[in-house]
């Protein structure tokens, strides 16, 4: 597919800030397309007869990102699976947890699509802990315990906020408080959302 033919935003914050719940209400309401990074990696950690998913297993126990190869690889996968079956010939989609390092965001936007904006979802940790915590109580997620939430919350701070300040210093951030409830949450979204798009 042509850069020219898709739309892509990415969708940032920190681990439980709420990325995928409100990804949900986007998809439901302008029908983009949501592509989770870390949905992804599950996905291909599962795959029988993938050879990355020891490591991806790892890493995401451990909080910390797997080599960007294998998630622009991934992304830019299911990118080009969408665009094969939509006969529109547009593509507007959500990537949810990517880029989360500089390599990563430099590479994508270099060699897949530039992204329009990024949304993001700004939670303290105190709160994105104890979601994390409860989720974790049934999710089956190997990162969501104690252990590994610190580990993806030093990530978060020292990895992936940069690419956030990145993208704000280009003017190309629309943030949002994610601390409220999931629908207060989407309504800031949704008017953020608009103004931007127009
Ligand atoms: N919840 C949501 N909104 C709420 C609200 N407003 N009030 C109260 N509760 C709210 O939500 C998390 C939980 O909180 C849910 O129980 C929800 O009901 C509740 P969710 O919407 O799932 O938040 P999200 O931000 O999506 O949290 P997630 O855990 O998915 O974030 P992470 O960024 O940590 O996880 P991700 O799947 O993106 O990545 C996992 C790992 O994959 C990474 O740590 C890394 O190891 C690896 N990875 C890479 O290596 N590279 C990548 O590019 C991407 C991932
Ligand atoms: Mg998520």
């Amino acid at each position: 597919f042509s850069p020219k033919d898709v739309t892509v935003l990415f969708v940032l914050g920190g681990p439980g800030a709420g990325k995928g719940t409100q990804c949900a209400n986007l998809v439901r309401d302008y029908h983009f397309t949501h592509l989770s990074a870390g949905d992804l990696l599950r996905a291909e950690q599962n795959r029988e007869g993938s050879e990355f998913g020891n490591m991806i297993k790892e890493y995401i126990r451990d909080g910390k990102i797997v080599p960007m190869e294998v998630t622009v690889q991934l992304l830019e996968n299911a990118m080009t699976d969408v665009m094969e079956k939509d006969k529109s010939g547009k593509g507007k989609f959500l990537v949810d947890g990517f880029p989360r390092q500089m390599d990563q965001a430099l590479k994508f936007e270099e060699t897949v699509c530039p992204s329009k904006f990024v949304l993001f979802f700004d939670c303290p940790e105190a709160e994105m802990q104890k979601r994390l915590l409860e989720r974790g109580k049934t999710s089956g997620r190997s990162d969501d315990n104690a252990e590994s939430i610190k580990k993806r919350f030093k990530t978060f701070v020292d990895t992936s906020m940069p690419v956030v300040d990145y993208f704000d210093g280009q003017g190309r951030v629309v943030k949002v408080v994610a601390t409220k409830s999931p629908d207060e949450v989407y309504k800031e979204t949704r008017e953020k959302l608009e103004a931007r798009l127009g």
